[in-house]
């Protein structure tokens, strides 16, 4: 398990003030610039796209790293690298050739990663992992903000923490969806290390951006600190 990583989902932010919220986010020590793009299609709704990302590499040096719910990954690939990605997370279901798609992402000079949804087993991952870098666990079905924990997700995060380490390799485990003040600490116990922060933590009603960052990294810690 790697150290901590906070990553602060833009689309959760406030689109009319998107600068100040970045500026917050590089000021608080935010670790990676989560960026959900959808289609209309793999997911039932619309975000983010490369136009956005273009802007906020503009106006940010923070990595960012995207996450693709999108029918036809294989398609985006090279213009998200070049729209700045470090890294590129792609949905297990949305693709028939996932081995060659991660490959597809590692020519294109990012680091791969394979979302799974609440229903995918993590026997997906059993002959790409040697291709990864990443695993995402999505703790809600993928394509809306604002929703509850699926409580199952966090004895599958703690299954996917013992596959990954059995590889004996650096292999980090996102979890995204109502990654709470509440819910990150039993996700980082479970062993979770990349976390993201939507509106139930950095942006929060009521909440300072750089303050959700602080307090997120502080819960996940917190839950790591808790006995085994
Ligand atoms: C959801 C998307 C996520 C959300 C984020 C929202 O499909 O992939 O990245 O933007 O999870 O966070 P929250 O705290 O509202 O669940
Ligand atoms: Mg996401």
């Amino acid at each position: 398990m790697g150290p901590i990583r906070i990553c602060a989902s833009v689309a959760c932010a406030d689109y009319l003030h998107l600068g100040r919220d970045l500026t917050a986010l590089e000021a608080a020590g935010t670790d990676y610039l989560h960026i959900d793009i959808m289609d209309g299609a793999f997911v039932p709704n619309l975000a983010l796209n490369l136009d956005i990302m273009q802007a906020v590499r503009r106006g940010c040096e923070l990595p960012m790293d995207v996450h693709l719910m999108v029918e036809r990954p294989e398609t985006y690939i090279e213009r998200v690298a070049q729209a700045g990605a470090e890294v590129i997370i792609v949905h297990a279901e949305a693709t028939h050739h996932l081995q060659r798609l991660l490959a597809q992402i590692r020519a294109a000079g990012c680091r791969p990663g394979v979302a799974l949804n609440p229903h995918t087993p993590l026997q997906m991952l059993d002959y790409v992992l040697e291709d990864l870098e990443i695993v995402l666990i999505m703790t809600v079905n993928p394509g809306f903000q604002g929703q509850r924990l699926i409580p199952q997700t966090l004895g599958k995060i703690a299954a996917c923490r013992q596959m990954l380490d059995a590889t004996g390799r650096d292999i980090g485990l996102m979890v995204d969806g109502n990654v709470s003040l509440a819910n990150a600490p039993a996700m980082a116990h479970a062993g979770a290390d990349w976390l993201v922060g939507g509106t139930s933590s950095i942006f929060a009603p009521g909440l300072k951006v750089n303050e959700g960052v602080q307090r997120l990294r502080a819960a996940a810690m917190a839950g790591l600190s808790q006995a085994k």
